[in-house]
Formats: structure tokens, sequence, C-alpha cells
């Protein structure tokens, strides 16, 4: 039999309205997430999870500030303001995000050196988090995913997975957006483009 899993990203306290990165609207989408859990057979939550200093701040680099662009060895890479570094209260849950109810949070951005956008892999697009091994042997093939932020790492973890064959389902209502530079735009094409189902 086929499972469904909710994948929920990053509904974090620095993703949120007055958090270190912001994103605009994020504390809107916990309580409907919350009320869409019970529909699905399992749930995944994930934790943007950085050491202190990360590569991908622009604190960690002399001369630059957030938003600007870097070149990484693995290739172009958005610098940051410090945020979700581990342990932190701002790398914690949205307060009202139930928590209880997830299988599995999974934690990403842990390496140094490496961004991850994605629940699946590195942004080398290579290193895995072990997120799609957790997911076949539980039999899961329909994903659904929310959380923030749509046109990061909502969008990077659906590509991903709709190119690791799951079916993928974004709920653009249950998402919200950075949008800087054009960003949202090029997500939602890209994510069609992909095959994944924007809902
Ligand atoms: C995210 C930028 C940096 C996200 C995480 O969750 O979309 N964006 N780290
Ligand atoms: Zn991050």
């Amino acid at each position: 039999m086929s499972l469904s899993a909710l994948i929920v990203i990053d509904l974090q306290n620095d993703f949120c309205p007055s958090g270190a990165l912001a994103v605009a609207g994020g504390d809107e989408i916990v309580a409907p997430v919350n009320a869409l859990m019970a529909q699905f057979d399992a749930v995944v939550l994930t934790q943007d999870w950085h050491p202190a200093g990360h590569s991908s701040f622009a604190s960690s680099h002399k001369g630059k500030a957030p938003f600007e662009m870097i070149d990484m060895p693995y290739g172009p890479q958005v610098l940051w303001p410090d945020h979700c570094v581990q342990a932190s209260q701002g790398a914690q849950f949205h307060p009202q995000l139930d928590t209880a109810r997830a299988d599995l949070i999974i934690r990403k951005g842990y390496n140094p050196a490496i961004d991850s956008y994605s629940a699946f892999f590195e942004n080398d697009r290579a290193t895995p988090t072990g997120l799609e091994g957790y997911l076949r042997t539980r039999a899961i093939t329909r994903l659904t995913m929310v959380g923030l932020a749509l046109d990061f790492c909502v969008n990077y973890s659906a590509v991903d997975a709709a190119r690791l064959g799951f079916d993928v389902t974004v709920r653009q209502s249950l998402c919200r957006a950075i949008d800087m530079d054009g960003s949202l735009a090029a997500a939602l094409e890209g994510m069609k483009a992909a095959g994944v189902t924007l809902a």
C-alpha cells in the first residue's frame, strides 16, 4: 500500500515575524498546518540547524552583506543573516507548531561548509540527509509539502523529491516566500517543470 507524508519545512522562529530571517506571514500557516497533520500517514518536520559561523552567513565573509551572492565550490550561494544557529531560540520550532505529532524531525545545514535548502540533499545536490531512505523504507510515496520559505527550502525539497520519483504536491496557501530578485516566480516555474503539483 502506498502511504502519504506531510513534510513541514522549517517552521522555526527565525523564519517567522521578528525572527532573524523573517518571512512575511510565516506564523499565519502554523494553525492550518497543525490541522492538516491528521490527514497523513506520517508527519515529517525539517529544522534548519546551522553551526555558529556557518558558511551561508554573510557575517562569515569579510565585506559581504546579507542577501549578496557568493561563489562556493558547489555553486552560487545567497548569503543570509545569521539564523537557525544550533540550540538557539531562533532555531526552535514556532511554539504553536504541533511537534508532538511528528514521526521524524530531520535537521539540515549542520555541515559548516555547505548550505542545505533541501530536506533531501545538501546544496551540492549530492550529499543525502537520509530522508529518502526513511520514506522509502516506510513505503511512503506521496508527499505534501508546506512551510518556509516557498522559494528556497520548500522549492528545493519539492524539486528533489520529484526528481527522486515521489509524487509531490506543494500547498501554496500553507507556504510563505522570501521573494528576492524574482526568486518566487523562478521557483514556481522550476517546480512545475519538475512535475510538482502546485495546489
Ligand atoms: C531557508 C534560507 C536559508 C529556508 C533556510 O528555510 O527557506 N532559507 N536557510
Ligand atoms: Zn539556513
